[in-house]
């Protein structure tokens, strides 16, 4: 689904963490539908399962809780941010079955290629 990425986020040779941090934000403004710059639980919802149909249906309620750490109910970017940061490994797991071609690019995988 998010494949694409890899013909504007490759070459390999790119730096990691702004390698990381241009992830981010194309995830948050692909999250991020209406623009607000805040995800919401049903922008979060809808987003997970374009990405990867194995979340489960709280898998959002989850997350939110978990990175919501102003309790307003929706995700900034920071929070989003810090949140894959604390969760990386999870992520780069959910992010690795996007890899539909099994050609090992995709998501976070420069280092993996
Ligand atoms: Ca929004
Ligand atoms: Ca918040």
């Amino acid at each position: 689904m998010l494949c694409w990425l890899r013909d504007f986020v490759l070459p390999p040779a790119a730096c990691q963490s702004s390698y990381s941090q241009l992830v981010y934000e194309i995830l948050f403004e692909d999250l991020d539908r209406n623009g607000d710059g805040v995800v919401d639980i049903m922008e979060l919802r809808e987003g997970l399962r374009n990405w990867n149909s194995a979340f489960d249906s709280d898998s959002e309620k989850t997350i939110l809780q978990a990175a919501d750490s102003n309790a307003d109910a929706g995700l900034d970017f920071e929070e989003f941010v810090q949140y894959l940061q604390d969760h990386e490994k999870k992520m780069k797991l959910a992010f690795k079955s996007l890899d539909r071609n099994n050609d090992g690019v995709c998501m976070y995988s420069p280092q993996l290629a």
